[in-house]
């Protein structure tokens, strides 16, 4: 059997039943399921969700959706086919890894393609069927925040990214595209006056969807990209707009097929972005829908966009991977916390064999994405612990020496303190200790002691439970 979604979420009842909740009770795609996420956020809890009776744009109950899988990585690295507990240094690696063997697509009939259960062409093929997400106030309307697959020009093979993509009519959406792959396959077609076909892909195995953020270079065939990720080869169906010419994935939920717009334009946003800001409207390109197809009972996969859910990893795997590059071997982790939004900061870990390393190592991280805080610590500071990175700085950091500011670097207009529209400023924070001057230890009780002192020896494991967790 082919990994798909409804794999996933079968392994996650198995090996993480915790962390998913199936909720039955009806509830409105406009608003609640967002409004019951944040409920759950100020607990502290972030379960996968499966909502089963949703209703979508026209109000019509009983679909379903499926969020929040990203937001704690146990079941990022249970996607990627990890022991769910190796989510730190493990999952970075792993993700920074995945994609050297490429994993070639095949291509199946109709017949075997689940996603083409149900096919809506022409005026039937009408987005209101749809729960599509109303997730913040002041977005403009409701958004699809997922995978946007396009062909790249002169075969190059296809390209996978997420992209948010705003209700506009029954048949129209508008896309926004940062200047990345995407935008440069639309932008090229739109020179020739030719539309771009594009799929938007709700729902897949999370390790398919996963492939999106993963940053590969241009000529890459990105479908071989979400093989590699799932570990066998995707397959592909042909679409029903254009046949050959563009093939989806079999395998998925819910495919939307459409065209982006040559030589249009229209207002689009504002729209609760990453960076948990809403970003501003404007003008965007339009996509006009040409088919749905879905499976019969399909189950509509979103992102819980500005929170916990968005998936920082593929840039912070990047960073990995080109700090790695240039201190080979060096690497402890990397980690893009959430307080920055998984974009902003990175904490570096590296084993310092030399003093100037640290440098090195904040020079590469500066390449990847927007990030504004990196700070670079010793390989005893596990740098997902974000108060291990802070006692770093408060003990091995001196800011007349070890502090690097560096100005007019590129950033996110979503970066609402940025001074200009398109560059920030970059701190860089080298908290390493001085490898040619002694350093006092760290304060630790002896090996043999902590072997032998076993807490449930000494307190019960109900009694341990029972204790409030301190969170400072
Ligand atoms: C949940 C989510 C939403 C995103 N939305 C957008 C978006 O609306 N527009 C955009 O250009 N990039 C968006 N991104 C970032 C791109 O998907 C990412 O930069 C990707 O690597 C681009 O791929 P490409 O280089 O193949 O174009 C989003 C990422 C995530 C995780
Ligand atoms: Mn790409």
């Amino acid at each position: 059997m082919a990994s798909d979604l409804r794999s996933y979420i079968s392994q996650l009842e198995e090996v993480l039943p915790q962390q998913y909740v199936v909720i039955e009770k009806e509830i409105d795609s406009r608003f609640e399921i967002t409004a019951l996420l944040r409920r759950l956020e100020k607990a502290d809890k972030f379960p996968s969700v499966l909502f089963e009776n949703v209703k979508a744009i026209n109000g019509q109950s009983g679909k379903r959706v499926f969020t929040n899988v990203t937001a704690d990585r146990r079941r990022i690295a249970l996607a990627l086919g990890l022991d769910p507990d190796k989510w730190r240094s493990e999952l970075t690696a792993e993700f920074a890894r995945r994609a050297e063997k490429l994993i070639e697509p095949v291509t199946v009939s109709r017949a075997e393609a689940p996603v083409k259960q149900v096919v809506k062409v022409g005026a039937g093929a009408d987005l209101q069927d749809l729960p599509i997400i109303y997730h913040h106030e002041m977005d403009g309307n409701p958004y699809g925040t997922l995978l946007v697959l396009t062909k790249k020009p002169e075969n190059i093979g296809y390209n996978l990214a997420y992209h948010r993509t705003m209700y506009k009519s029954p048949q129209q959406t508008g896309i926004h595209m940062s200047p990345f792959h995407s935008w440069k396959t639309f932008t090229d077609n739109e020179k020739k006056g030719l539309p771009t076909p594009v799929a938007i892909v709700h729902g897949h195995h999370p390790a398919f969807i996963l492939a999106g953020v993963f940053m590969s270079p241009w000529p890459w065939d990105e479908y071989k990209v979400a093989g590699a990720f799932l570990g066998e080869p995707v397959r592909l169906v042909p679409s029903e707009t254009w046949g050959e010419d563009l093939l989806v994935p079999a395998d998925a939920e819910v495919i939307i097929e459409g065209e982006i717009l040559p030589g249009v334009r229209e207002p689009e946003g504002p729209f609760g972005e990453w960076s948990g800001y809403y970003g501003p409207q404007r003008q965007n390109p339009v996509i006009q829908v040409k088919a749905i197809t879905h499976r019969q009972d399909y189950i509509w996969y979103d992102t819980d966009i500005g929170h916990l859910d968005h998936p920082g990893i593929g840039w912070e795997a990047e960073i990995y991977r080109r700090v790695n590059d240039v201190l080979p071997g060096s690497v402890r982790g990397v980690f893009c916390p959430y307080s920055g939004r998984e974009g902003f900061h990175a904490y570096i870990s590296i084993e310092k064999l030399s003093e100037g390393l640290p440098a090195i190592a904040a020079s590469a991280a500066q390449t990847v994405g927007y990030p504004k805080l990196i700070v670079v610590v010793d390989d005893d500071i596990d740098p997902y612990d974000e108060r291990e990175v802070l006692f770093s700085i408060a003990t091995r950091f001196q800011a007349d020496k070890d502090l690097t500011v560096l100005k007019n670097v590129r950033g996110s207009m979503l970066d609402p303190s940025m001074s200009r529209l398109t560059t920030h400023t970059s701190t860089f924070i080298d908290a390493t200790k001085p490898i040619d001057e002694p350093f006092p230890l760290r304060v630790q009780v002896p090996q043999a002691a902590l072997e032998k002192v076993k807490l449930e020896d000494y307190i019960p494991r109900e009694r341990v439970d029972e204790i409030p967790y301190t969170s400072y």
